[in-house]
């Protein structure tokens, strides 16, 4: 195929999926499209493995230790009970070409708040998080530190749908979508300089946008 054939067939091929995918849409996934946010549920997914862990909200603890003073373990009660925020965000894939995008309101406990909890030591560099699927990604502690870096339990005003985190996940905004780890179970303060899954691939450590 010529390149411009190519790309007229591409141009037509996104015009129809798009069309397709309004073509589903509800009225009231309609007027939440019309507020910027993506149908809530709908949203691209992506991840590294075919596993999608099935939590129970009973059994859901989140560890959060390494080099830190008071190491915890944070069951899901415990988190609700916890101050959160609103954030509105834009995940964003890194290999978006278009379409793995979406904005999300997320609604979690700022992760800052949790290290204020923990006291890392001063020679903390990193927070490696943990995914119940094996997932891993880093973070440096000065974005950890950001007050918009949350431990997520509700996008769009209702639970996490399984295939994005469900119970927990982090939310990074700013970053690509890699650090936004889902079925989050664990948090590692560490003063090494550990990367995670994608980091340790190529793609940048430092993931801002
Ligand atoms: N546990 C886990 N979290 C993960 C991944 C994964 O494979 N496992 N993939 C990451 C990548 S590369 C992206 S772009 C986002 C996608 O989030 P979504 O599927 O909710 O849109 O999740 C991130 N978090
Ligand atoms: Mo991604």
């Amino acid at each position: 195929m010529k390149l411009t054939n190519r790309r007229n067939f591409l141009k037509l091929l996104l015009i129809s999926s798009s069309l397709l995918v309004l073509g589903r849409l509800s009225i009231s996934e309609m007027q939440h499209a019309q507020n910027g946010l993506t149908p809530f549920g709908s949203w691209y997914v992506v991840q590294y493995s075919q596993i999608v862990p099935d939590i129970l909200l009973n059994n859901y603890v989140l560890t959060v230790d390494g080099d830190v003073e008071n190491p915890v373990q944070l069951t899901y009660q415990n988190l609700l009970t916890m101050p959160s925020i609103e954030v509105k965000d834009t995940i964003q894939c890194v290999s978006d070409p278009y379409f793995l995008r979406a904005n999300v309101v997320w609604k979690g406990v700022p992760l800052s708040n949790i290290i204020e909890i923990v006291k890392p030591k001063p020679s903390v560099i990193k927070v490696v998080g943990y995914g119940a699927d094996g997932y891993t990604a880093d973070l440096p502690i000065e974005k950890a530190n950001d007050p918009n870096v949350l431990v997520t339990y509700m996008a769009d005003g209702k639970p996490l749908p399984q295939v994005h985190g469900y119970p927990v996940r982090l939310s990074v905004p700013g970053w690509w979508g890699y650090t936004y780890i889902k079925w989050l179970v664990r948090l590692h303060f560490t003063s090494k300089n550990i990367l995670g899954y994608w980091e340790s691939l190529g793609y940048p450590d430092y993931a801002k946008k």
